[in-house]
């Protein structure tokens, strides 16, 4: 995935000289990555209830009653809203059971994951 910046190690073995056996470490400038984010995106529709949408954000990104109700309505006001930031597996789990639970319940319901741009 183009999002991915490869984790190059620190130091890196160059050619060994002929003859001695020797290895000359090189230090490289390139840094160690922290992993990159993703924000778990939820998808304004007109069909899903609102009722339906705060307790799915109560749930599955452990947000109260109070803050659910402000992230539902930001959703439905402005077509999306962040409901959490995770790593990317976690993330992507957190796609599933939001789709999951609304496909169980027969909402159209949409959610995805992106990358937080830093
Ligand atoms: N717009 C929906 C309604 O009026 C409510 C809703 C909010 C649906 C947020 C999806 O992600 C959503 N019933």
């Amino acid at each position: 995935m183009a999002t991915i910046k490869p984790n190059k190690p620190s130091i890196t073995p160059i050619a060994p000289r002929e003859g001695d056996g020797s290895v000359v470490m090189e230090r490289l400038t390139q840094k160690v990555q922290p992993p990159s984010m993703y924000q778990v995106v939820m998808l304004n529709d007109d069909y899903t209830p609102m009722e339906f949408v705060v307790v799915v954000i109560q749930e599955f990104f452990g947000k109260d009653l109070e803050a659910a109700t402000q992230i539902m309505l930001k959703i439905h006001l402005d077509g999306r809203g962040v409901c959490g930031v995770y790593s990317r597996d976690i993330a992507a789990t957190k796609v599933d059971q939001v789709m999951d639970a609304a496909h169980k319940a027969g909402h159209p319901l949409q959610c995805v994951s992106e990358p937080v741009d830093l």
